[in-house]
């Protein structure tokens, strides 16, 4: 019976487009599948969206969209993207030889398991499942609870979320059901230590450990403020509570995992779940640091609370910037589509899904995984034609020129005793050495190591050419069965290539069949065994190839990267820290008596709200101390959430005469320092009472 390999992404939200972040950890988990299927293993692959909760409400009220509508919207060029990056969902049996799935939160399959789940643990540990009143900061981005020490602060000291940096909102009390966290800390660290493969790399497994060390709070698990959720089942300890709470967004978004395999909660008498019991204790989950947490710390502990097995690995990458800037979506310039880059890389290849394979393999050889990596479009293009232009697409260019050119139709012969010696010594070696490293490397997650490893081979191939000289061999009839064993040994590179590129580089590989003449489906080509060089090839027929990878001369640099560098940057660079913008000249002078015209005083913000169309005025409603309190309009709406101000002591020039703005009278002035986003607040160091002058 072969292993199971079950490997799953993120399901992503949908109040986004797919981009290149996105697009890197699908990458990375469909090599993989991909591999461990060549491998012998009965792989199976999970992609999906997060279809629920306040965020995809937010972003369908944005559009005037229902939250169904937009999710139908949006889930579907997701799918789109993943089978236009090479991956096939409808036939992934006949054509990979593996199972490919595609779940939705809301469909039935789904919401169905999550309500098992839910009903498990109230059975199995009814204590981990209990009501209380909440409130606290919640970032909706990460869809989270934060503690204040959690928080990060801005340029304009708000508090923000640590992920987004953007500013969290006060939920304030609300009931809902709370999961039993605090009692899992002790269970978790056990299992992490004792299982060394469960979080990797072993930077994310420190993290989470030394999180753990920090104490666990119990987590608030359903929602009563909204309604786009999956209900929470009736709770007999609780009939008030009956139809109103949904379940909190990351509950039910972690079961699909499980509710993909079918549901283990069944009723008996109803056919089981098979899928389950196969696959669910050899599942990877792939995703990214940023929701490390609820993959290592949350989901174990509701399914040890459930009472099922853990994942056998998390394994966690980090972020992907571009040109520095990370991958965000109010920053357009990163928000790069990996279809699109594949497009403009195909260029002028004879097969343009080469494009995808270029992409693919930037990404998964740039940066080990695990690491944050950084997309500079100039490090693409170089890697793109040192090592496909150069390496690998001269490999195949060259040695199926020699093979049409010398081999009369056929690949040669291969001679046993030459084998052993020299040149062709060397190419086996390094090839056995490529299978076992290459191998190696992703049996451990390393994809980056991998094709390294790979690649030694490609350029090892290419040193041969030069060293045996099929040319000059064909020059002398002498060399025919040395020719005859040459042109054999690049058939077997050639084939050996296409096999270890497959993972990473499916179009290529497919490209290789057909200039091979190898009549294999990918769904049944396998990974070579290390002592098999030469002596492993199938029927072949050789053909000249065309150009698949073909170099990016300069002037096509040009106009990719005209193309692909943000506009803004080129127009107006920003100024580097080093050079600051100069302070405005300072004003003429003025004598005593003019300053001491000017009444500030200590204001105490006691209310904040919009104006209405208005993108940069607050109005503040402000004491200083008078028994009657003012209303100020200041212009800092953009630096200032208006909660962020109240209960501050800000600085005001108390005597300024009143003044209308957007229908409301301003009566005094905030001093403030900078100018839109970027702004702080004139404020005194002590506590001092409203109305206090300032001299
Ligand atoms: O978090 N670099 O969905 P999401 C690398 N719905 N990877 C990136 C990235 C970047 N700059 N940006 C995004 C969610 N990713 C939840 C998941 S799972 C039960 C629920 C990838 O749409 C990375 O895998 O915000 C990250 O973890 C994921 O997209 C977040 O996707």
């Amino acid at each position: 019976m072969t292993r199971p390999f079950y490997v799953t992404t993120p399901i992503y939200y949908v109040n986004d487009v797919p981009h290149l972040g996105h697009a890197y950890t699908t990458i990375v988990a469909d090599a993989l599948a991909r591999f461990h299927h060549m491998c012998g293993d009965d792989a199976r692959f999970l992609t999906g969206t997060d279809e629920h909760g306040q965020k995809i409400v937010e972003a369908a009220e944005k559009r005037g969209l229902t939250p169904q509508a937009l999710t139908d919207q949006v889930a579907p060029r997701f799918r789109e993207a993943w089978i236009d990056l090479g991956m096939r969902f409808d036939d992934a049996e006949a054509t990979h030889g593996f199972a490919r799935d595609f779940i939705r939160t809301t469909e039935a399959r789904h919401k169905r398991v999550v309500q098992g789940l839910w009903k498990r643990i109230l059975e199995k540990n009814p204590q981990d499942l209990y009501l209380a009143t909440y409130e606290g900061w919640y970032c909706v981005g990460c869809e989270a609870f934060y503690t204040d020490s959690q928080l990060k602060k801005n340029a304009a000291d708000e508090s923000v979320c640590p992920v987004h940096e953007r500013p969290v909102s006060w939920v304030a009390k609300e009931t809902s059901y709370f999961f039993k966290l605090s009692a899992y800390g002790d269970a978790l660290a056990a299992h992490i230590e004792r299982h060394p493969h469960f979080i990797q790399p072993e930077q994310y497994r420190n993290e989470v450990l030394g999180f753990l060390r920090g104490g666990l709070r119990d987590l608030s698990v359903s929602r009563t403020s909204f309604t786009w959720g999956i209900p929470v089942p009736d709770d007999a300890r609780h009939p008030g509570e009956a139809g109103k709470h949904v379940m909190y967004v990351w509950f039910d978004a972690l079961t699909n995992y499980l509710s993909a395999l079918g549901d283990p909660f069944a009723p008996a008498g109803e056919a089981g779940a098979p899928d389950v019991t196969r696959y669910w204790k050899s599942v990877v989950h792939v995703i990214g640091k940023d929701i490390l947490r609820f993959h290592a710390v949350y989901w174990p502990a509701f399914l040890l609370s459930a009472g099922l097995p853990l994942p056998r690995t998390i394994l966690c990458h980090g972020w992907w910037a571009i040109g520095g800037r990370k991958i965000s979506k109010s920053i357009p310039a990163t928000r790069v589509s990996a279809v699109t880059l594949a497009g403009d890389l195909a260029g002028a290849s004879s097969v343009p899904a080469t494009g995808i394979d270029a992409v693919r393999y930037f990404l998964l050889r740039e940066t080990p995984l695990g690491n944050d990596g950084d997309l500079i479009y100039e490090s693409l293009i170089e890697r793109y034609n040192a090592d496909l232009a150069n390496d690998l697409g001269n490999l195949i260019n060259r040695s199926l020129t020699m093979l049409v050119k010398y081999g009369a139709g056929g690949v040669g012969t291969r001679d046993a005793a030459l084998a052993g010696t020299g040149a062709h010594a060397n190419l086996a070696r390094v090839a056995a050495e490529a299978v076992r490293d290459a191998r190696m490397a992703l049996d451990g997650f390393q994809p980056s190591r991998a094709l390294e490893a790979v690649w030694r081979l490609v350029r090892e191939a290419n040193t041969y050419i030069a060293a045996t000289e099929p040319w000059s061999l064909a020059k002398d009839p002498a060399k025919q069965p040395e020719l005859e064993h040459v042109l054999h040994t690049l058939a077997a590179a050639l084939w050996w290539t296409r096999l270890l590129v497959a993972p990473v580089l499916p179009a290529t590989a497919a490209a290789l069949d057909g200039w091979l003449g190898a009549n294999v489906a990918e769904r049944d080509a396998r990974w070579p065994s290390e002592d098999a060089f030469g002596t492993d090839l199938p029927a072949l027929a050789p053909r000249q190839s065309t150009p698949l990878f073909p170099r990016i001369d300069d002037k096509r640099s040009a106009v990719l990267l005209d193309k692909w560098l943000p506009k803004e940057v080129v127009a107006a660079p920003e100024p580097s820290p080093a050079a600051p913008t100069p302070p405005a000249p300072i004003a003429a002078t003025i004598t005593y008596d003019d300053f001491a015209k000017l009444d500030l005083r200590v204001g105490h913000v006691l209310a904040a709200e919009a104006v209405p169309k208005a993108k940069k005025l607050l109005k503040l409603t402000v004491d200083l101390g008078e028994g009657r309190h003012r209303t100020i309009v200041a212009g800092i709406a953009e630096a200032f959430q208006p909660a962020a101000l109240l209960g501050r002591r800000v600085l005001v020039v108390a005597n300024l005469a009143p003044r209308e703005m957007r229908g409301v009278t301003s009566e005094g002035m905030i001093l403030a320092a900078g100018d839109d986003a970027i702004l702080a607040l004139g404020t005194v160091d002590a506590d001092a009472p409203p109305g206090t002058r300032v001299k």
